[in-house]
């Protein structure tokens, strides 16, 4: 570890990042990331909560990676010890989630789409989840989804209709992965994990979603970061071996 670049961290999305939209990460890529390890300090910042992280990268995954930033680093580990946890119930109090809770299932009941499946809201420590067709589907159906929101314009819909409605709450609403859309106070997003890197003097992060209203945009355009976009899991490995490898 010691031959490590000091001051220096690789920082990774995950989805579209470092594996296919929710898929798993290919062996090629752990193998990968292993050997990135051996030269700079790796983490990895995703939307998702740690158990679908996990799904991803693996079940050892705090322990494969400097840091795990769950939820946009609402929840974060180091070494695989938990250093931080944000409650969205704390922050925003029992009665404005319950409002925008009902609000939005109400919505969703009165929603024409063709099919619907189970869990429409999925509550975590800092955001809500929300997903129009229900985060229980299958992957066929999710494909489907996907492809049938990019016409109909089902989640844009939903979230003007919701940012317009709860503009007091002061909140962001992100639509990072393929059937769903994140909920979270202003400021939640994924540069809320740089607070835990203040000893990098080089914090180089990889995402996807880079352009304005992607989940990667604020920590690609942070001041505190050197952005990097990338369009595959194989460009990102592309651009790693460039940057730290040749
Ligand atoms: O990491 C991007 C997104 O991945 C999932 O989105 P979906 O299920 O819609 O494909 C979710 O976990 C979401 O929270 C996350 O932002």
């Amino acid at each position: 570890m010691a031959a490590r670049m000091p001051g220096v961290i690789a920082l990774f999305d995950v989805d579209g990042t470092l594996t296919a939209p929710r898929k798993a990460a290919t062996g090629e890529m752990l193998e990968f990331m292993r050997d990135l390890r051996k030269v700079v300090t790796v983490g990895v910042v995703g939307g998702s909560d740690l158990s679908k992280i996990s799904e991803q990268l693996g079940k050892s995954v705090i322990h494969d990676y400097d840091y795990v930033f769950s939820e946009n680093g609402l929840v974060a580990q180091k070494d695989g010890k938990l250093i931080g946890k944000e409650d969205l119930k704390q922050f925003l109090g029992e009665d404005k989630l319950k409002e925008f809770i009902n609000y939005t299932l109400h919505y969703i009941a009165d929603l024409d789409i063709p099919i619907k499946r189970g869990t429409f809201i999925e509550f975590r420590n800092g955001m809500l989840n929300v997903s129009p067709i229900g985060r229980n589907c299958s992957q066929e159906e999710r494909d489907e989804f996907e492809k049938y929101d990019k016409i109909h314009n089902i989640r844009p819909k939903m979230v003007a209709e919701l940012r317009q409605k709860f503009s007091h709450l002061n909140l962001t609403f992100s639509i990072g992965g393929q059937i769903s859309f994140d909920v979270f106070p202003k400021g939640w997003d994924k540069t809320y994990c740089l607070q835990y890197l203040k000893d990098f003097n080089e914090i180089h992060f990889f995402g996807d979603k880079t352009y304005e209203g992607g989940n990667d945009y604020e920590i690609y355009v942070s001041e505190i970061t050197i952005g990097h976009t990338v369009t595959t899991p194989d460009e990102t490995m592309q651009q790693c071996k460039a940057l730290f490898m040749s």
